[in-house]
């Protein structure tokens, strides 16, 4: 890969916003584009496909399905190319998978990292027919000595300097696994192309940037991947120099569908005094969701949510509680998740200099009359 490095009056470097700093221009175009799920799409078990989140980097690329093809090399003992047609006739398997990207949260964080302005919205959950992965390393044939596989997508750009197609590397056992798929269908209908049409890799239980859309390269290398977005975007970091930790699985968290009606501009809920039933949906990479808990107090006070059956092993697990209001007035709800592996999900935010793997607890804003 050739990495260009372009100057600071194209490409903005990473900063944090002022004490009092709004949204930026440079932020309110990224949310322009890149949307969210609504939040009212959490009674859907299977998000449909354009209420599901998104985030494109780049650009979207235009592929052509019957001339695309999958380069698999490296180091590897039979390097291969497959197109569209012998990848759908291999065995197909479809995985309902919850996807959250690495980035939501973070316009709740203080200071605020200038990136992609995520509330909480930044989820969504599919059905992602495609073939297993690893049939094909093997195919290939994976030599002693590899270390990482990196996916390639067909989309270029630059940022923070570093002009490159979107790249991300998974160490080899997890390339590995069976669940990991190379898919072509989103909740039964070809992907879109802001989905990654034709194919992109699915990788469940991980953080979004780990799906690579408009997959075009799989490469088998012998050290670990030193691309952007596995040396610099998607760490945990404290400061600017640190080189953080690597980003993987999602961690626990739960999300309220707002209850009531909103108001327009604010979005602060209004219900009527009187019984209510909560719902909501909880997920996590590390496990099954085990307790689901709800604060109507801004979190001085928990109860515990019932839990909807288990939904397979990737998804998002329902739950409900019942808020009876008693007294108008003000309320904020909030929820926090655990899952079987014994991560809590914390109720405010542990900072960090990109805004990673926030799994703070929602807010929501509500007035009972
Ligand atoms: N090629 C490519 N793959 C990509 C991206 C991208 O910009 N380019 N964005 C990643 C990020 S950060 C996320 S969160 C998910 C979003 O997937 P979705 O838009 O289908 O919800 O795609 C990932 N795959
Ligand atoms: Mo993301």
């Amino acid at each position: 890969m050739t990495i260009v490095t372009i100057d600071e009056s194209v490409s903005a470097p990473a900063r944090l916003a002022e004490p009092d700093e709004g949204i930026s221009e440079d932020e309110l175009r990224l949310a322009a584009r890149n949307h969210g799920m609504p939040l009212e799409a959490l009674r859907y078990d299977v998000t449909p496909v354009g209420l599901h989140y998104l985030l494109v980097h780049y650009d979207i690329p235009h592929l052509d399905a019957g001339t695309w093809a999958l380069r698999i090399g490296g180091h590897v003992d039979r390097p291969l190319t497959i197109g569209l047609d012998d990848l759908r006739r291999r065995p197909a398997v479809t995985h309902r998978v919850t996807l959250e990207c690495a980035g939501n949260g973070r316009a709740r964080i203080s200071p605020r990292p200038i990136s992609q302005p995520w509330l909480d919205e930044a989820v969504g959950t599919a059905e992602w027919t495609g073939t297993p992965l690893r049939p094909l390393l093997e195919e290939a044939g994976v030599l002693d000595g590899a270390v990482e596989v990196v996916f390639i997508g067909a989309d270029h750009g630059v940022e923070r300097g570093v002009e490159q197609d979107y790249a991300r590397a998974l160490p080899v056992d997890e390339a590995l696994r069976d669940d990991v798929l190379l898919a072509y269908e989103m909740n039964g209908q070809p992907l879109l192309p802001q989905h990654g049409a034709p194919v992109r890799l699915l990788v469940p239980g991980w953080y979004g940037m780990t799906h690579v859309k408009w997959l075009i390269d799989i490469d088998v290398l012998t050290e670990p991947f030193d691309g952007f977005q596995n040396a610099v975007a998607y760490r945990v970091k404290h400061d600017a120099d640190d080189p953080g930790e690597p980003v993987t699985r999602m961690l626990p968290k739960a999300l309220i569908s707002p209850p009531g009606f909103p108001d327009f501009q604010s979005r602060v809920r209004v219900v009527g005094v009187g019984s209510h039933e909560l719902t909501g949906r909880a997920w996590s990479g590390w496990g099954t969701i085990v307790r689901v808990e709800v604060s109507v107090d801004g979190g001085m006070t928990w109860s515990d949510a019932a839990l909807g059956e288990p939904p397979g092993e990737y998804a998002w697990r329902s739950w409900t509680w019942t808020w009876d209001v008693d007294l108008p007035g003000r309320y904020e709800l909030r929820a926090r998740a655990t899952d079987e592996s014994g991560r809590v999900q914390p109720v405010d935010q542990a900072w960090n200099r990109q805004g990673m793997a926030n799994n703070h607890a929602q807010r929501i804003a509500v007035v009972a009359r």
